[in-house]
């Protein structure tokens, strides 16, 4: 077999293949194949497909324990304590001032009235007349005091019933006293209430003068 070419100044054009032929320019040419090159450099990354079909539901997973009695009795407990909380404040809230102190609230408006009239107030919507057992309480009496220009505010203890033992609504001795200074005196007619001034500090007076009223909301 033989191919007939043509030369031009940079190329070569085959014209035609077949067997003797015998033109100018021809040659044999043998038809073994070359030797494979080495594979391209992979090309880009082409775009992301669409999205394939909705897989099958997986299986239950396995059953959590259930509460027990205990868990149940703590937590109707928790309910009951966050309840009764809520309600003392919201009694609280209703006054101009409430200031709270450990669980209780002390509560007032500054109105000023007498021991019994106080009293009658107090238990009317519900708490009691302040009546201070610690030292921490005392101190926020005074506060509360200081609020209203030291209008000086009753405590909930008399001795009306045995004078100079000074006891509380239930009779029963005071646990924390916080006298002035020759206090109680029981001056004049006698002083069978006890008031505390800015200073935190007790005086006894009388029971149907008129001071501020404070009451003591507690659960
Ligand atoms: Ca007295």
């Amino acid at each position: 077999m033989c191919v007939r070419v043509s030369l031009s100044v940079f190329n070569i054009r085959l014209l035609y293949i077949r067997h003797g032929c015998s033109q100018t320019l021809c040659f044999p040419i043998h038809t073994r194949a070359g030797v494979q090159g080495p594979p391209g450099k992979m090309g880009p990354t082409g775009p992301a497909g669409p999205p394939g079909p909705k897989g099958d539901r997986g299986d239950a997973g396995i059953s959590g324990p259930l509460a027990n009695d205990s868990v149940i009795i703590s937590l109707q407990s928790e309910i009951q304590i966050l309840t009764s909380r809520l309600s003392l404040l919201e009694k609280a809230s209703r006054f101009r001032t409430f200031r709270k102190i450990g669980l209780k609230y002390y509560v007032t408006d500054g109105h000023l009235d007498t021991f019994d009239e106080g009293l009658k107030f107090c238990s009317d919507i519900g708490p009691t007349l302040v009546l201070p057992r610690t030292e921490e309480e005392n101190q926020a009496l005074e506060k509360v005091d200081e609020e209203y220009s030291s209008s000086h505010p009753f405590i909930a203890a008399t001795d009306r019933k045995h004078e100079g033992q000074f006891t509380d609504l239930d009779d029963r001795p005071l646990t924390f006293i916080k006298w002035d200074s020759g206090q109680p005196n029981n001056l004049g007619t006698g002083e069978d209430c006890i008031i505390t001034f800015t200073s935190g500090k007790w005086h006894d007076v009388p029971c149907d003068f008129k001071y501020q009223i404070v009451c003591e909301i507690s659960p």
